[in-house]
């Protein structure tokens, strides 16, 4: 019963996948491009045991259950059927991506989750193959594979719709501050969420047009190191994106009045000649693209905005590491 351990990074998409066009084998509309982020990640060690008569899920120490044990066990099927591996697993999992900083966990924990399983079932897989499997249990941990700035390409099968680094090692200054925003809406999953404006949104194929024709020239911005181009190409995606929720049938947002605070006051600070730019996922919290040298003079002006307003900063993060536990 060997023991492997997996540590995978979270990472945000400056580019979005919002939608799928093939939901069994989790296949995207839209090709996205993110960074993968230092300080959010998550631990997770499996190993199987011929003993068990189920998978045993352990999530920061609490026995899982219910939906999302039920993914987890799925993914699990899936390694299994690859390795013809024929016991139940172990999986003890520890996020470090503090829920309240609004950071979507799932696509560090299907990699984590990913990496230490096959190595668990005794396969050696190439970090794109990896990539493939992780996308299985969610989209976004495809990317999550990667360091640095990394690209899910939509592909058009299970062979092709797969994330490669953009560029994994950043020698210049970016960071993502991420602003804590408290005023929770009506919670919408964002695998509901992305479906219903697919299916309801008279915008959604224009979106995925747009968002499709960003690619090359987002990575043109990354290659020049451009953090306005960057900056500016992934607000207008993610508004985009976000008018896909506010213009289905029933129209649903993840987006509070205090995230349009957030969102307008990058906007005025920009007119002081400051680079900072917004960008939204499945939820009210807003992370700001940034340069570190510009940490105090935007958090001050988010203080006296929003008084008591929590920030963390985010900066580009490693690949996933697996280690034999
Ligand atoms: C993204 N999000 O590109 C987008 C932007 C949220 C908004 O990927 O159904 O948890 O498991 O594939 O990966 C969140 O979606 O969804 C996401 P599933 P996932 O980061």
């Amino acid at each position: 019963m060997t023991h492997f351990t997996a540590r995978a990074h979270t990472n945000i998409a400056l580019l979005k996948y919002w939608g799928k066009a093939d939901t069994t084998l989790m296949l995207p509309t839209t090709t996205s491009i993110s960074l993968t982020l230092d300080e959010f990640y998550t631990d997770t060690t499996v190993w199987f045991d011929a003993a068990l008569v189920a998978d045993d899920v352990m999530l920061d120490d609490e026995v899982m259950t219910g939906k999302g044990y039920d993914k987890v066990t799925r993914f699990l099927d899936l390694v299994r059927d690859m390795a013809g591996e024929t016991r139940y697993a172990h999986v003890h999992s520890a996020n470090h991506v503090p829920t309240a900083a609004g950071l979507a966990s799932s696509a560090s924990a299907f990699a984590a989750l990913a990496g230490a399983a096959s190595r668990a079932a005794g396969l050696a897989l190439s970090p794109a193959e990896l990539s493939r499997l992780a996308r299985r249990g969610s989209g976004s941990a495809s990317r999550s594979i990667f360091g640095g700035f990394a690209q899910w390409d939509r592909g058009h099968d299970d062979l092709t719709s797969v994330a490669k680094p953009l560029v994994e090692t950043i020698d210049w200054p970016i960071q993502l501050l991420t602003v804590i925003i408290n005023d929770q809406p009506k919670k919408i999953d964002s695998r509901g969420g992305m479906q219903h404006a697919k299916a309801t949104s008279p915008f959604y194929d224009d979106w995925v047009n747009r968002s499709n024709a960003l690619v090359p020239v987002m990575q043109t911005a990354i290659a020049n190191h451009d953090i306005d181009q960057i900056g500016q190409l992934a607000e207008a995606n993610a508004l985009q994106m976000h008018a896909t929720n506010a213009t289905a049938q029933p129209a649903f947002n993840y987006l509070t009045d205090s995230s349009w605070q957030v969102i307008n006051l990058a906007t005025r600070l920009r007119e002081q000649g400051i680079s900072v730019y917004a960008t939204m996922d499945a939820g009210p919290n807003v992370k700001l693209i940034s340069r570190p040298a510009d940490t105090e003079v935007i958090t001050a002006a988010l203080a006296e905005a929003i008084p008591g307003v929590v920030v963390r900063t985010a900066t580009p993060g490693p690949s996933i590491k697996i280690v034999e536990g």
